[in-house]
C-alpha cells in the first residue's frame, strides 16, 4: 500500500487571496516575449531554480515527462543557431503557408534567429512519450498536456525572478537530439532563449481577447 499523509496547505483569508490574485495578474500581465537579448549573464542558479519550479508541475501518473537541457556554452549556442536558421530559412521560403506568414506579418520576425547565440541560456524542453529502462520502454500519459503545464510553470518563474524569454519552436527540431545528444524518446518540444531585452527591444502592440470573449460561466 502507498503511503498517504495529511495535506496542510497554506491557509489565507479571502481579502489575502483576493489581493494575490490580483498582484498575480497584473505581474503576469507584463511577461512579453522578446527577440532581442542583450549578452548580459545572470546566475545560473535563477535558471536551476526556476527548471526546478517546473518540475513541481502535475503531470499524468506523476511520471514527470519531460527533460530540460540548459545550455551556456557558447560553441554549442553558435551551433543551435546555424541549425535552427537552415529550418527557419525552408519554413519562411517554402514551408509556411501565406496565411501562416500572413498571421505572422505583425511579429516582424524572418529566417534570423540572432538571439539564439547571443541570451546567456537557452533552456530546452523535451518531452517523453516514452521511458526507457533496462526492461524497455515504459509508456507515458497525457504527454503534452504535461509538458504544456511544466512549460508555462518554467515560463512564469522565469517572469517572475525578471527575466524574459521566448518559446521559439523552429520547426522540426531534430537536430536538438542530435547536438545536445538526446536519446531517441526525447522529442524537443520548446527552445527557449532567456535573459535580458536589450535596451531598445521593441515588442508588438498585441491585444489579448477578453475574459468574456475566452470564457463561459454557469
Ligand atoms: N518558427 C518561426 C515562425 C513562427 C511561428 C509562430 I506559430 C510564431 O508565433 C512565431 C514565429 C519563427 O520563429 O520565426
Amino acid at each position: 500500500m502507498k503511503q498517504f499523509t495529511i495535506f496542510k496547505p497554506t491557509v489565507l483569508s479571502e481579502a489575502e487571496m483576493k489581493m494575490r490574485s490580483i498582484k498575480f495578474l497584473e505581474q503576469m500581465k507584463e511577461r512579453r516575449s522578446v527577440r532581442a537579448f542583450s549578452r548580459k549573464s545572470l546566475p545560473a542558479e535563477i535558471i536551476e531554480n526556476a527548471i526546478k519550479t517546473a518540475n513541481t508541475a502535475p503531470s499524468g501518473a506523476n511520471k514527470q515527462p519531460w527533460h530540460f537541457v540548459v545550455v551556456g556554452d557558447q560553441k554549442i549556442k553558435n551551433e543551435i543557431k546555424i541549425a535552427a536558421e537552415k529550418e527557419e530559412k525552408a519554413f519562411y521560403s517554402q514551408r509556411a503557408t501565406v496565411s501562416w506568414l500572413e498571421d505572422l506579418n505583425q511579429f516582424g520576425t524572418n529566417w534570423e534567429k540572432p538571439f539564439l547565440a547571443v541570451a546567456p541560456f537557452l533552456i530546452v524542453i523535451f518531452k517523453k512519450n516514452y521511458d526507457l529502462s533496462k526492461t524497455g520502454k515504459k509508456k507515458n500519459y497525457y504527454v503534452n498536456e504535461s509538458v504544456g503545464i511544466a512549460a508555462g510553470f518554467l515560463l512564469a518563474a522565469l517572469h517572475n525572478a525578471g527575466l524574459v524569454s521566448l518559446t521559439h519552436t523552429p520547426s522540426p527540431m531534430a537536430f536538438l537530439n542530435e547536438i545536445l545528444k538526446r536519446p531517441i524518446n526525447e522529442k524537443p518540444v520548446l527552445l527557449i532563449p532567456v535573459g535580458y531585452p536589450t535596451q531598445d527591444t521593441k515588442i508588438p502592440n498585441l491585444k489579448k481577447k477578453t475574459f468574456k470573449e475566452v470564457s463561459t460561466i454557469f
